[in-house]
C-alpha cells in the first residue's frame, strides 16, 4: 500500500499550552518559529510525496490536442502544449514534484519559433512524419519513439514540413530550476535559428563509439541529442533473446551521454525497457517519482493502491517511494524519465527491490 500522510513521525512534539502558544506568537512577530512544532513534518522518516499515481490515456488526450490545434495557431500559443498536471499539485504545472510534462502539437506548415531557457528539455516522439527540432543550428528529424534532448540554454525551434500532425511528449526540469530560482529565458531575434551543421553531425562525431581527436567533454549535457528509437529498440529485443530478464525491470537500459557514461542531462535520467508478454515485475520503489510513456504493447501497473491499465502512447506516473508492479499482457516497451540524475548527483537517491508485494 501507499505510504500515507498519516505516517507517524519519529520525533517528539510537545503539547501546545496557552502559555507556549502565546510565546510562539511573539516569536512569529520576530520571524522565528519553534522547530519542535514542525520537526516531524519537515523531516519525515520516509518520503511522503504529494505526487499521485495517474494515467493520461492517449485516446482522450489526442482529441483535446487536435481541438487545441483548431482553436489556436502555434504562433499565438508560442508552444501549443497540453500540460499533464498531477492532481497532487493543482495549478502547479508539474507532473511530479520535480518534473514538468506536456503533449505538444505542431501542425503541417507550422514553426514553433526559436527561444532558449535554463530548463533542460526532452522530447519523446509519439507521431511524426517529417517533423523536426533544431538545436543550436543542427536539425533532427523526429520519428515515433525517438528521444531527443534540448540542453539547457540552447536555442531551439520546431517545425513540421510534412502533411500530418507532429505530436510529442515534452519533459522538462522546470519545477527543479524554479525551486532554485535560477530560471532565465530569451527569444532568438529570428523565427528560426540558422542551420550551421549538417543533420546527424553530432551523432557522427560523438555517437558512433568515436570522438573528435583529443576531445574533452565540455558542458553537462550529452553532445548527442537524438537517440533514435530504431537503435534502442533493437538493442532491447536482441538482449531479451540472449540475456536474463531482470525480475524488477524486465530488460531495462538507461540512455547515456556517450562521452561521460553518465545520464544524458545533468538533472533528468531517461530509460527504455522491454517487458516480455505475460511478464509481471517484482515490486520496486525508488525516491525518483517517474513518468512512463508507453511506446508499444498493453498492460497494467499497480501503484500505491491504484491500478493503471495502459496502452500505446499512454503516459503514467509512479510517485516517489511508492511500490509499483508492472504487468504486460503482450510484449511492451516503456520509455521513462525522472530526476534521478539530479538526486544521484546530490547523493539523495535510494531504491528498494522487494520480493513480495506488501
Ligand atoms: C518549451 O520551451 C517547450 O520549446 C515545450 O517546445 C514545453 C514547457 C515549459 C517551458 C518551456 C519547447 C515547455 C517549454
Amino acid at each position: 500500500m501507499a505510504r500515507e500522510l498519516t505516517d507517524p513521525s519519529i520525533f517528539r512534539r510537545p503539547e501546545t499550552t496557552p502559555e507556549r502558544k502565546a510565546f510562539y506568537e511573539r516569536m512569529a512577530a520576530r520571524n522565528t518559529a519553534p522547530l519542535w512544532e514542525v520537526m516531524g513534518d519537515i523531516i519525515p522518516p520516509e518520503p511522503r510525496s504529494r505526487c499521485q499515481p495517474v494515467l493520461w490515456r492517449y485516446s482522450e488526450m489526442r482529441p483535446l490536442l487536435v481541438e487545441a490545434g483548431d482553436l489556436l495557431t502555434s504562433e499565438e500559443a508560442e508552444r501549443r502544449v497540453l500540460i499533464l498536471e498531477n492532481p497532487g499539485y493543482p495549478g502547479d504545472s508539474r507532473i511530479t514534484h520535480s518534473m514538468y510534462a506536456g503533449l505538444q502539437l505542431v501542425r503541417p506548415g507550422e514553426i514553433a519559433r526559436c527561444h532558449r531557457h535554463v530548463a533542460s528539455a526532452l522530447r519523446f516522439v509519439l507521431e511524426s512524419s517529417g517533423g523536426y527540432t533544431s538545436v543550436d543550428g543542427e536539425k533532427t528529424t523526429m520519428s515515433p519513439g525517438d528521444f531527443i534532448i534540448t540542453p539547457s540554454w540552447t536555442f531551439h525551434d520546431h517545425g513540421n514540413p510534412g502533411d500530418g500532425p507532429v505530436i510529442w511528449m515534452d519533459g522538462l526540469d522546470v519545477p527543479l530550476v524554479n525551486h532554485f530560482d535560477s530560471s532565465f529565458a530569451a527569444l532568438y531575434p529570428e523565427e528560426e535559428y540558422p542551420v550551421t551543421r549538417g543533420e546527424g553531425e553530432s551523432q557522427l562525431r560523438y555517437g558512433e563509439n568515436l570522438a573528435p581527436l583529443e576531445y574533452t567533454p565540455t558542458g553537462k549535457t550529452s553532445p548527442v541529442f537524438s537517440y533514435p528509437y530504431s537503435r534502442s529498440r533493437e538493442s532491447l529485443e536482441r538482449l531479451y533473446r540472449m540475456a536474463p530478464v531482470d525480475a524488477w525491470h524486465g530488460v531495462k537500459m538507461q540512455y547515456v551521454n556517450p562521452v561521460t557514461g553518465g545520464y544524458p542531462m545533468p538533472t533528468i535520467a531517461t530509460f527504455l525497457q522491454l517487458l516480455p508478454a505475460k511478464f509481471e515485475s517484482a515490486p520496486y520503489r525508488s525516491t525518483d517519482s517517474t513518468v512512463f510513456c508507453v511506446t508499444e504493447g498493453r498492460g497494467e501497473t499497480r501503484v500505491g493502491g491504484a491500478l493503471l491499465a495502459w496502452g500505446p502512447n499512454d503516459i503514467f506516473v509512479v510517485p516517489s517511494w511508492t511500490q509499483a508492479v508492472h504487468r504486460a499482457d503482450e510484449q511492451a516497451v516503456l520509455f521513462s524519465f525522472s530526476d534521478r540524475a539530479a538526486q544521484k548527483a546530490l547523493g539523495l537517491w535510494r531504491e528498494e527491490k522487494l520480493t513480495t508485494s506488501t
